[in-house]
């Protein structure tokens, strides 16, 4: 189906041979006020590569982080490191510390390139790993203004790629899992490929003359496929965002014309109510929704006021990106459409039988991009038979329609973020003033779900709202600032099983 010459480079494919192709001209990206054509991307990929190889040692294999906000420049670190045959593992500029040294220490990081702007969180795990031997700093700012752009300054534009073979690995995809523990997932060049020509092509059509804006990191594998992948591998053009809260998108939406927008529905309600004051995004022609479930009333909304259905779907790290989605012609509301092209769907129960449609079950996919994690015990837990279980409950109906009834784990998804709720006990705990908590989602009209905490304080702790806010900023200095809870309640005790063990599924029923 995805029929790939045995020696690729994916990074290749997105730069140099759109060159080839005859887009030199055509706008690649737009970011940090300026706009870089498919020939000043190419340049730049090959000199930063140059650098990496010849200056910073780099060779076939090799783990590359790359820390930074979504800019051109950390468009142009990936796509050079994977020219020049590394693994990358992209992070989000929010990840602090102790999340970076995990990672660093899973993935066998030996390279970090970061956004001087960045440094503080990482220089730090330098100290004492086993792994990381350098961080080299990198202008996110894009005025070539520090140690990596200085160097690649006086490189050749041109560069030999490494001879990746298609089912070499290109791509680490970091994902929390439910307990906390990151996971990475294994992800090869063909498969950065496949998910332009499978999903890109089949359920958007994506066109040179598309523009492409969005919010999420190019460190989430939703956001370097939306941001990234598809519009390189048409000839389009992506406009990239440090802050991509509605209104900046609104902005870029007007100004640049943007066709195509990635974003969860918590920013698409806002966008809705920009549209009402004046706001102008009638040249969206695709609005794809995903991350967290697009409640009907908001699919319903965009459509009476867009005349256009907003394409709902769900994707996983673990398969790189969407596998069930929507198409323009053939779309529901409170329904995530059918599988993508290359992708199988199933709903089973716990013995992986099929459960007949109409009843609710465990999503299993699978398809060409996954899902292989990295050294993981976990594997077996999540792929059964090469079908991947990704933690949804979902429903068949007899169209053979997907539709999502609820998440089968402790994970909770707010605002798009995925957040694992024993990461956030784990971090509360480490206070002095918590004696035990249990951490659930709860549902929330703005965000989808909210981080809410059930805490027994310490003797000696009161638990007024000077004590919450303590809490509060106590999580945000030491896990991503997303992840903090939104609400917190005191209680007495916490309910649990005979064991011990907490049960926090009566928290989330209101039954504690
Ligand atoms: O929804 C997600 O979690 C996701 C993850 C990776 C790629 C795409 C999506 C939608």
């Amino acid at each position: 189906m995805f029929d790939y010459p045995e020696y690729i480079n994916a990074a290749v494919e997105l730069t140099d041979r759109m060159v080839e192709r005859g887009y030199g001209d055509h706008t690649a990206l737009i970011g940090n006020g300026r706009r870089r054509t498919y020939k000043e991307l190419s340049d730049w990929t090959n000199r930063l590569a140059h650098a990496l190889v010849e200056d910073y040692g780099i060779q076939p294999g090799n783990r590359v982080l790359i820390r930074s906000a979504n800019n051109p420049a950390m468009v142009a670190c990936w796509l050079a490191a994977t020219k020049a045959g590394a693994v990358v593992v992209n992070t989000m500029p929010m990840l602090r510390t102790g999340e970076l040294a995990k990672i660093i220490d899973k993935a066998e990081i030996g390279l970090a390139l970061c956004d001087t702007r960045l440094l503080e969180d990482l220089e730090p795990c330098l100290e004492g790993s086993r792994f990381l031997k350098k961080v080299v700093g990198f202008d996110g700012t894009a005025n070539f203004d520090a140690e990596l752009d200085r160097i690649a300054l006086n490189k050749p534009v041109r560069f030999d790629a490494v001879r990746t073979g298609r089912d070499d690995v290109a791509l680490l995809g970091f994902t929390s899992g439910t307990t906390g523990e990151p996971k990475a997932t294994m992800h090869f060049h063909r498969d950065l490929l496949i998910i332009a020509d499978g999903y890109a092509r089949e359920v958007l059509g994506v066109t040179p003359e598309d523009i492409f804006v969005g919010s999420p990191p190019l460190a989430f594998t939703f956001g370097l496929g939306g941001l990234a992948i598809f519009p390189l591998r048409f000839g389009a053009a992506a406009t990239l965002l440090e802050k991509a809260a509605p209104p900046d998108m609104i902005h870029i939406i007007e100004t640049y014309k943007a066709t195509i927008c990635f974003t969860a529905p918590t920013a698409y309600r806002v966008m809705m109510k920009a549209m009402e004051e004046g706001a102008d995004l009638s040249s969206l022609r695709a609005a794809v929704s995903a991350g967290e479930t697009l409640p009907a009333p908001v699919y319903e909304e965009w459509l009476e006021k867009t005349g256009k259905p907003m394409l709902d779907g769900i994707g996983a790290t673990e398969m790189l990106h969407i596998f069930i989605s929507n198409r323009f012609g053939d779309s529901r509301p409170a329904c995530t459409g059918k599988p993508v092209r290359g992708y199988e769907a199933r709903i089973v129960n716990d013995r992986m039988e099929d459960v007949p449609d109409g009843e609710v079950g465990r999503l299993a996919v699978r398809g060409p991009t996954g899902c292989r994690y990295l050294a993981d015990g976990r594997q077996r837990n999540y792929v059964r038979d090469g079908w991947n279980l990704t933690g949804d409950s979902f429903i068949r109906d007899a169209d053979g329609y997907y539709h999502f009834a609820a998440r089968s784990d402790d994970m909770i998804v707010s605002s798009g973020y995925n957040i694992a709720g024993p990461e956030v006990e784990a971090a509360l705990l480490a206070h002095e003033a918590v004696a035990e908590c249990a951490v659930i989602g709860v549902p929330d009209e703005e965000r989808g779900q909210i981080v809410e905490a059930h805490i027994v304080l310490n003797a000696g702790h009161d638990g007024d709202a000077a004590q919450i806010k303590v809490l509060q900023d106590h999580v945000k200095a030491s896990l991503a600032p997303f992840k903090y809870p939104r609400s917190v309640r005191f209680v007495g005790e916490l309910p649990k099983t005979q064991t011990g063990k907490i049960q926090r599924f009566r928290l989330r029923e209101g039954q504690a």
